[in-house]
């Protein structure tokens, strides 16, 4: 049975390579596509969404807009390793997928409450305000869905400050609802992200694929790299957003940890870290996991594989 989830992103290019990802695997049904801001403005990823359901022909899955702005901070945009647009780099098409006319918080909703207990996966790749809102309006969908398996924060590596990453520190109050809510919760953070890197052979793995799609992730990946490198000094970037999809498909390519961890949402010099308590096993009612290790050959063999299916 393949698993159905909801991919709530920012794309955003990892959020792209993810999205394609999800659709192109046979062991994820996606159902619908929500977008949030995060690495650009809402309209800005929300259109990237759009052109790569364009390019990829996903045209039977709901892609809906949600939150314009984080639940209390004011925005704040990856400008410097996104571009201007929030996926700079390859040419996008004019998108003829259309929008879900509905707000991305009541899709969630929707389908959660319509699928059989158990049966949703709620997939985020960006910052957390829709899935926070969606817990607050209708609290019944956090029993109702089966995970949550995120990517987002680090335990021992921060992107966005020393210790924080991204996708928690724009918006750590939504972050706090969502770790906190009693759903299990799958945190796959930078500590394993930041080893699922685009390598020379992981480009040419890419570059052998004769597709529009793959042609894409090609022109993403050069990209990312060069502001990758140019902003955060690594030789090769690291793909975080389809860790979290890979996750998912194959649990057995990471290491996962059942551990307590807490939002930092008052730090002077800390805000939106995900402190996780590895002092000793966690407590019976501790319903957060982390990923602690990943099997990058056999991530990028699943990425590559999937994308040669178009
Ligand atoms: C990536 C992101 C933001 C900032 C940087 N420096 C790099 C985006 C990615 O889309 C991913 O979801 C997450 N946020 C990684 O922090
Ligand atoms: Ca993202």
């Amino acid at each position: 049975m393949p698993r159905s989830i909801i991919l709530d992103c920012d794309p955003g290019h990892d959020d792209a390579i993810a999205l394609l990802l999800a659709h192109a695997h046979p062991d994820i049904e996606l159902v619908a596509v929500t977008t949030v801001v995060g690495n650009q403005t809402l309209a800005k990823v929300t259109r990237n969404a759009l052109a790569v359901a364009t390019i990829a022909d996903i045209r039977h899955v709901p892609i809906a807009a949600g939150c314009v702005t984080p639940l209390v901070r004011p925005i704040e945009t990856a400008e410097s390793i996104h571009g201007e647009s929030g996926m700079d780099g390859p040419a996008l098409p004019e998108p003829t997928v259309g929008l879900d006319p509905r707000h991305a918080v009541d899709v969630i909703i929707d389908l959660v409450m319509a699928s059989e207990p158990g049966e949703i996966t709620l997939v985020p790749t960006g910052g957390l305000t829709n899935i926070a809102l969606a817990a607050r309006k209708e609290p019944r969908i956090v029993e109702r869905v089966r995970e949550v398996v995120l990517m987002g924060g680090g335990y021992h590596e921060g992107n966005w400050s020393a210790v924080s990453e991204f996708n928690i520190v724009i918006d750590p109050e939504a972050a706090h609802i969502v770790f906190s809510a009693g759903w299990d919760v799958t945190m796959v953070g930078l500590d394993v992200t930041h080893k699922a890197l685009a390598t020379p052979r992981v480009r040419e793995a890419v570059r052998a694929l004769d597709s529009a799609p793959a042609r894409f992730v090609d022109e993403l990946l050069e990209f990312f790299g060069t502001t990758y490198e140019e902003a955060q000094g690594f030789a090769h970037p690291p793909v975080h957003d389809p860790c979290a999809v890979a996750l998912v498909i194959d649990p057995s390519i990471f290491t996962v940890e059942r551990r307590p961890v807490s939002i930092e949402l008052t730090g002077t010099h800390t805000l939106g870290m995900t402190v996780t308590d590895f002092r000793r096993p966690a407590p019976d009612d501790c319903h957060t996991f982390v990923a602690t290790g990943i099997d990058s050959d056999r991530f990028w063999d699943l990425v590559v594989s999937a994308l040669a299916r178009y």
